[in-house]
């Protein structure tokens, strides 16, 4: 009897969610307690660490977890290889829904880089308008080049002081690409740090730099272990041995 795990908090992993109760699979949706209030799921939800990899291979013995599918967001790094390390440990099949990264366009004037550090070392030294697009967790490294003007956009209200002065745009998403070009025009943005988080919840940005013909300081997405993927939510369902009911 299928019992699945789905380590979620992205619109790829609500959209499985919403298929998955349709299909009438046991499973349970695992938030990581990121965020203040999390979007509701017609699953029965869980939230917060499990307390690494022993804390997630014990979760999954004692709740009689038979599949897991890791539907978080590519640049949660640490949860996706705990899960295949868990997983491993607890010979339970793991499939991952990732979503592709988002491809350069033409007009796109992207500087790729591997990694945060990078990601401030090719802002300019001269003074300039910047929108950090990339949550709250890693902001603190801009610290070293506090001489720009910087934008922030966080799912919750910062608690406590920030590492450097900023405005800060509370927001949870998807955003709209008319939205995204008010926000780049009205605070005169010359810079966009971005992570290459694919999907459409977080492209908007991405439409409106090119439009505007805005650098975008793009970061790639972290190196995960070896472990079975797909882009589709039907993927998975058939993975489940519940394509066949949903005619996928
Ligand atoms: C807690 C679940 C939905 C899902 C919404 C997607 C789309 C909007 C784009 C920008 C980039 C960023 C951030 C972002 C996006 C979707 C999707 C996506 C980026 C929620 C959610 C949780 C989180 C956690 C949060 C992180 C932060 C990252 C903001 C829910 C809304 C920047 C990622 O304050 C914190 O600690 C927030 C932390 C991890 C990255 C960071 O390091 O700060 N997401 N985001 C999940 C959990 O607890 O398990 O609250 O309902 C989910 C979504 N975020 O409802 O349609 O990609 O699926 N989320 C990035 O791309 O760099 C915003 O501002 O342009
Ligand atoms: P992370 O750095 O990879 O994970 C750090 C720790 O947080 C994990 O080791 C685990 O704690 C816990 N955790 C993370 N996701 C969890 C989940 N879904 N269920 C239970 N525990 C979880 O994770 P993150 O980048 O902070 O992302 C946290 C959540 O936000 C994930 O659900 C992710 O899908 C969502 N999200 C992240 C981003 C992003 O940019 N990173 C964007 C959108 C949504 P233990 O080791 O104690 O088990």
């Amino acid at each position: 009897m299928t019992r699945a795990l789905i380590l979620g908090g992205t619109s790829d992993a609500n959209t499985l969610a919403a298929e998955i109760a349709r299909a009438g699979v046991d499973a349970i949706y695992s938030y990581g307690g990121r965020t203040r209030a999390p979007a509701g799921q017609p699953l029965p939800i869980r939230a917060g660490g499990f307390g690494g990899v022993s804390g997630l291979a014990n979760y999954i013995r004692q709740e009689g977890i038979t599949h897991v599918v890791d539907a978080t967001h590519p640049f949660a790094a640490e949860m996706s290889r705990n899960a295949v390390t868990a997983c491993t440990e607890t010979e339970t099949p793991l499939i991952a829904l990732e979503r592709a990264p988002w491809a350069k366009a033409p007009g796109d004037h992207w500087i790729e880089v591997a990694d945060l550090a990078a990601a401030v070392a090719a802002l300019p030294e001269t003074p300039a308008h910047v929108f950090l697009a990339i949550g709250r967790q890693h902001i603190a490294p801009f610290g070293e080049k506090p001489q720009h003007a910087y934008t922030l956009r966080f799912v919750d209200p910062p608690e406590g002081a920030l590492p450097f002065e900023a405005e800060i745009i509370v927001s949870r998403g998807p955003f709209t690409f008319e939205d995204e070009l008010e926000l780049l025009r009205s605070r005169r943005i010359a810079w966009i740090i971005a992570r290459n988080s694919g999907g459409d919840g977080a492209r908007a940005k991405i439409d409106a730099a090119r439009a505007l013909g805005l650098p975008v300081i793009m970061i790639a997405r972290p190196q995960l272990p070896e472990r079975l993927q797909v882009e589709s939510v039907a993927e998975v369902l058939a993975w489940l041995g519940h394509g066949a009911c949903l005619g996928a």
